[in-house]
């Protein structure tokens, strides 16, 4: 046996380990190189290269009027953000950065102390152009902007309630903007981006995918009618001092919301302090026990039933009717009536014996029908269904006063609604608040002839002898229904505190629009719907009419016509 192999093996490790330590020195000297010698010049070779995703912000949809006027719009805006742990880095530069975004210096550096774990912390949002460019002349290491889109409403508190609001994340949060969120909101693009040291974009190096901009939405609003109903109601509530007050105008034919206003307002644009008073659509969140002008429809019940004929005469002497333990008062003795002069003269009685000759379920099964104590369906958020009990718990007292409209509640959308139905010959709408929104069908709420009698009794209680004179407009047939209800709270039904409403429709011939006024707790000397919401009703009716360009159904010469006189 040689030992020669032994030789061999003991210089091939040797040379093995000898080019180890070899490679282990060249390692070294290169890391020493690299990071003592070279270290500033790749730190920031380095950092100039951050290769980043970042969101391209989708466009929210418009609001557009029924006539493609903008009602809410999206402007670009920068919001200022940090990377902290860069920012950090340049301390001194603290000062002037806060300077210019409005901010505190000690403030803005204990929050980026605080997040200094984070790459991206918002600063400001939403500033304007100019000093979003002087931030970025700034250069201060870690700051960046970011396109995004501030919401503008142009007719700021004229239609805040229906339109809502979004945040400032572009989220709708009420109103149409809420309920519509899903058709306005895009779908926010990406696209990879080289960023520089300071974390601004130096280069667009992919898209990976396109931002997709919302949808716009036409809703049935007509600007210069929802500025008219808003003017009107405003100077009412003024006037006479009421807590709040709302008024809807609705198409008859179609259930199209042409306006919606309410009192107190709020301007969507600057929502500082925004209270919960100011900020509800009353005329969809709020109820209210709908009093004398819910007879028009017991007087449709008492008519379908078959339970009265149209020329019946009904007995409210002397004024005064007891049922049970209650008695039930008309402010006058009205003596024998026929149903016009019910309506006209609004007799509680009047209503009450027709109640009293029915079955509870014909008077329910038409109060249902119209959509008492059921949602709308328009979707809106936060919308009341209102309350109408099931006729099996109705007791007979509860009956007749149903009749007369206490004891159950409606929305003033609710009540437009349920006069569109008389207003449309019995064939009732869904109301709707967008163009093409799918809605429920019409539903039949009662006969064409029985709609139509009801239609000439309302136009009675609009002439001059009737309750709601002043809800007249010249040169075109009102029909519609004052309404003076004592607001009920803890112990009963109040002295002092009253609800005004004024619900009716025009041009009666044929009606087109059907309006509904609300004043709630009217102070002062004038209280009736007839002082307080049919004034309101006549100025706004009058006004969308000519704008809407509807024809006049009683100029002197077609009263002649209709008189059977003919022509002069
Ligand atoms: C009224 C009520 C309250 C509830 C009465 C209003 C009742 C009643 C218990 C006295 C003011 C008033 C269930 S009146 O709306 O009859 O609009 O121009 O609030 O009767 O029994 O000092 N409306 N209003 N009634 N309650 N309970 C009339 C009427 C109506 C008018 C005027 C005068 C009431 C013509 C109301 C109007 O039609």
């Amino acid at each position: 046996m040689s030992d020669a192999p032994d030789k061999v093996s003991a210089i091939r490790r040797n040379t093995v380990l000898g080019l180890f330590c070899l490679a282990f020195v060249m390692l070294v000297a290169r890391a020493f190189d690299l990071q003592i010698l070279k270290q500033d010049f790749l730190r920031g070779e380095g950092d100039a290269r951050h290769l980043r995703v970042v969101s391209i912000p989708a466009h929210r949809g418009m609001l557009l009027d029924r006539h493609g006027e903008p009602v809410a719009v999206s402007t670009p805006v920068e919001s200022v953000w940090a990377n902290p742990g860069e920012t950090l880095q340049a301390p001194e530069r603290i000062a002037e950065l806060a300077q210019e975004l409005g901010l505190d210096p000690r403030d803005l550096r204990s929050r980026l102390t605080e997040r200094a774990s984070r790459e991206f912390v918002y600063l400001r949002r939403h500033v304007n152009p100019d000093v979003a460019q002087r931030v970025q002349a700034l250069g201060v290491p870690g700051i960046g902007l970011q396109r995004e889109f501030r919401r503008y409403y142009p007719m700021g508190e004229v239609a805040g309630h229906v339109l809502g609001f979004t945040n400032i994340d572009d989220q709708g949060q009420e109103g149409v903007e809420l309920a519509f969120n899903d058709r306005l909101t895009g779908q926010p693009g990406a696209k990879r981006v080289l960023r520089d040291r300071l974390g601004r974009v130096i280069r667009d190096v992919e898209n990976i995918r396109p931002a997709r901009p919302g949808k716009d939405v036409t809703l049935t609003l007509d600007q210069r009618v929802q500025y008219l109903a808003y003017r009107e109601l405003k100077a009412a509530v003024q006037a006479h001092g009421a807590r709040a007050g709302s008024l809807v105008v609705m198409d008859a034919r179609t259930g199209e919301i042409l306006a919606m206003v309410n009192q107190p307002a709020f301007n969507p644009n600057n929502r500082a302090g925004l209270s919960v008073e100011a900020s509800r659509n009353r005329a969809v969140t709020d109820v209210f026990e709908p009093g004398s002008t819910i007879k028009p429809f017991t007087v449709a019940a008492a008519l379908e039933s078959g339970a009265v004929r149209p020329d019946a005469l009904l007995d409210t002497a002397p004024g005064q009717f007891r049922v049970g333990r209650h008695t039930i008062r008309d402010i006058r003795n009205y003596g024998r009536i026929d149903l016009t002069t019910l309506i006209a003269k609004s007799s509680n009685i009047g209503a009450t014996k027709l109640a009293l000759d029915m079955e509870s379920e014909a008077l329910w099964s038409v109060f249902h029908r119209a959509g008492l104590g059921r949602g709308t369906g328009s979707g809106f958020p936060g919308e009341a269904a209102g309350l109408l009990r099931d006729f099996f718990y109705w007791r007979q007292v509860d009956r007749a006063t149903l009749a007369f409209g206490y004891g159950l509640s409606v929305t003033p959308l609710q009540l437009a609604q349920a006069y569109a139905a008389l207003a449309n010959d019995g064939l009732m709408p869904a109301p709707r608040f967008v163009a093409g929104q799918r809605v429920r069908d019409p539903e039949r709420v009662m006969s064409a002839e029985t709609a139509q009698r009801i239609r000439r009794m309302l136009e009675a209680a609009v002439a001059p002898e009737g309750s709601g004179n002043r809800a007249a407009v010249e040169a075109y047939r009102v029909a519609g229904k004052t309404g003076t209800v004592r607001k009920s709270g803890a112990g009963g039904y109040a002295e002092d505190r009253y609800m005004s409403v004024f619900a009716g429709m025009a041009p009666a011939s044929a009606p087109r629009l059907v309006m509904v006024v609300t004043i709630d707790e009217p102070t002062g000397e004038a209280y009736y719907g007839g002082q307080v919401a049919a004034p309101v009703f006549s100025r706004v009716m009058q006004g969308a009419l000519r704008l809407l360009d509807i024809a006049p159904d009683d100029l002197p010469e077609l009263r002649r016509v209709s008189a059977g006189e003919g022509p002069a």
